[in-house]
This record gives C-alpha cells, structure tokens and sequence, in this order.
C-alpha cells in the first residue's frame, strides 16, 4: 500500500521534542506540495519552487506549529487554549482545539480578518472576541490574560510552535535533496522565517538562537547547506525595514498586517546569519503577484502569501536574482480564505444565457 502521510509529528518525531508515548493531535498536516513554478522561473533567470502552504487541512500553514502547541497542551492538566490572530492561526488552532477535545478562545481585530478565516473560527466552535485595535493590542491581551488564568498560549511566542514550523525546511531538503540557494517567504509576526532557519539549519548539522532542545542536532546532517533567507514585508507594515515598530500597520494582505512582531530577535539572526535580507512591497505588487501565480503558474494564494512572490519579483527587477539558482516561495495560506480581495472589482454577476448548446457556444465564442 502507498505510504499515507502520518503527520508531521509522526514523520519527524526524531528531530521534535516528543517522545513515543506522548499524546499527538493531528489532522495529518505537513506533507505539503513542492511545485516547480516554469513562468516565474523563466521571469527570474532561476529554478523556482513554491511550496504550497494551503494545502494544509485548515488551509494554512499554521497547522504545522498548532500540531505540536496543542499536543504538547494536551501533556497538562489545561482545558483552554488561546490566541490573539489576523485570522490563519486562529483557524488553525480552533481546528486543533477540536480535534484535542479542548476549548478555544481567539482575540481578534475587530474588521480586519478574511470571511473565510472568521467562518473557520466559528464553524470549529471557537469563543470569539472582537477588539477595536489591531494585531499587536489583541496579542498584548492574550499573552496578560494566559499569565493569569489557566489558558494555554498558542501564538508563536509558544516554542511549540516553530518546532512544528520547522519541518517546513526538512520537506523542502526531502523533496530537492539539499537546501535551496535562497528561501523566500511573508514576514508578519516573524515566527516562520525563525522556523524555517531553525528547521534548515538543524538538517544541516547546526543549531541557532531558536532551538529550545539540544537534542535536536543529534540526529546525523541531512544537508550541506543553508539557504539565504529573504522576508517580505508589506509596505504599511514593515517594522524590520524601518528598524522600529509600526504603530498603526495597514495593508490588503491582513494576515501581515503586524506592526510589532513577537520574534524580533530571531528574524534579525535570520536575515543576518543567512546573509539575507528582509525587504517590503506595496499592496499593489502583492496583488500582482497573487494574479500572476493564479493565472500562470495555477496556484490561488491569499495576498500575504504573495508577498514572497512579489518580493523576488521586486529582487529580480533590481537584478539581485543570482542567475540559475534554486529557490523556494513559501506560499503561506489558501487564496479561497479571501475571495473577495482577490475578486477585487472583477464581475461575478453573469447574464445567464439560455439552457442550450447552441447558446454556450455563442456565448464562449467556441
Ligand atoms: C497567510 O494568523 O499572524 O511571520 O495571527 O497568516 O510567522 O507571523 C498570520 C501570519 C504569513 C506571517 N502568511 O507569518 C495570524 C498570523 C499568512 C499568515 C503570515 C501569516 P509570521
């Protein structure tokens, strides 16, 4: 029989901190698609790869550290779990909190999540909240309220979660059979880039500030190298390119809209310890990007996650593509989580035509 995909703890047990007999929670998240993108390879002069993060079960790529949060959660006598979030994670973790048999509790801002990310939270039967104030107030709130009560934190300043996120780097190292030259992906909170170089640099033999268990090296080098890592930022919530905090951050890719992020110190050792950079690109160059990828390479994104698109297209434009390298996008989340940022103005209100061939074929201009 064909190997079913277990889950990424069960596939990496090895390399995350659980041991045999510990509980895990899964929805067989991980095993993402690794796709050879022709049309951007060919825009850029290099062999580009995206992988695809929506294809995960809630669609994004926070199942990863909401596989281990939750079960290590599930270790201890708590009963709630809680996030603050711009919509993915706490989709995720209202998935997972089911999946466990625990309650969920998310902090969101109030007008700024996508339909799709607010349906998941509700059909999971997730307790919501709606703040008037943005990312980094219902971030403050949550990490106060988890130190008072008996709720358990699961945004990414739970070590858990980048031990799940990690794994990311071990599928692409599996799938290209060594690092890629660069690693492109959105920066928000700056929990995923800390993972990915944590995760790339453990199959390569090397720890960094990110690990939380000396075990993990233990296990022999899998890679010879590790990838430049390149952040992408949104225009109006850039914090790493201005070097300071944004205290009122804005963009049309919401799930980035963060003006503080939680894991400063570990995207700084990132960008710099890869000799990476961390760049920003405008609202419009995400939507490009986003329609590009759709149209040409088949791949429906949310915009956020286009901002790894649109920042190596930006690259390439300024001719800081190195010619013939590979390079992995990080696709971060689903484009059918935000349809209507997507649909922009486009028409979706069709004249119906009448039930016949005859009017189909005139109708498609066959
Ligand atoms: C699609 O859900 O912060 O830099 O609360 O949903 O690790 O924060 C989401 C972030 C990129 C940024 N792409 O990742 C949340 C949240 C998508 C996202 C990011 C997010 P980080």
């Amino acid at each position: 029989m064909a190997h079913q995909w277990s889950g990424l703890i069960n596939e990496y047990r090895e390399r995350l901190p659980f041991s045999d007999n510990d509980p895990v929670v899964t929805l067989h998240e991980g095993g993402t698609p690794l796709v050879y993108a022709r049309a951007l390879s060919e825009l850029v002069h290099a062999d580009v790869y995206v992988k695809v993060e929506g294809a995960n079960p809630t669609g994004s790529f926070k199942d990863r550290g909401m596989t281990t949060a939750i079960s290590q959660v599930k270790q201890t006598n708590t009963q709630i779990v809680a996030c603050a979030s711009t919509g993915n994670t706490s989709a995720s973790a209202a998935a997972y909190a089911v999946a466990a048999g625990l309650e969920c509790a998310v902090v969101l801002p109030a007008g700024k999540i996508a339909a799709g990310k607010l349906a998941q939270a509700i059909v999971h039967g997730a307790k919501l909240v709606a703040v008037d104030g943005n990312f980094d107030d219902c971030l403050n709130i949550v990490r106060e309220l988890t130190s008072s009560y008996p709720v358990a934190l699961v945004n990414s300043v739970n070590p858990y979660r980048l031990q799940g996120q990690k794994t990311a780097a071990f599928e692409v190292v599996d799938a290209l059979g060594d690092a890629p030259d660069i690693h492109v992906l959105p920066v928000g909170n700056a929990g995923n880039i800390s993972a990915y170089w944590m995760g790339y640099n453990e199959y390569a033999g090397k720890t960094t500030a990110a690990s939380i268990d000396d075990s993990a090296c233990s296990p022999s080098p899998v890679s010879t190298k590790v990838p430049q890592m390149w952040g992408i930022q949104a225009w109006g919530a850039a914090p790493f390119v201005l070097g300071h905090p944004v205290a009122e951050p804005e963009t049309v890719a919401t799930a980035i809209r963060i003006g503080n992020p939680a894991s400063w110190d570990y995207a700084q050792a990132a960008q710099s310890d890869s000799n990476g950079w961390i760049d920003r690109v405008t609202d419009e160059e995400i939507l490009s990007a986003q329609a590009l990828l759709a149209a040409q390479v088949g791949i429906f994104v949310e915009p956020a996650s286009a901002a790894s698109i649109a920042g190596l297209i930006k690259a390439a434009n300024e001719g800081k593509v190195p010619e013939g390298k590979t390079i992995v996008c990080t696709v971060t989340g689903n484009g059918l989580k935000d349809t209507a940022t997507a649909l922009g103005n486009a028409p979706v209100d069709f004249e119906p035509i009448a039930p016949t061939v005859d009017a189909a074929v005139n109708a498609l201009g066959l």
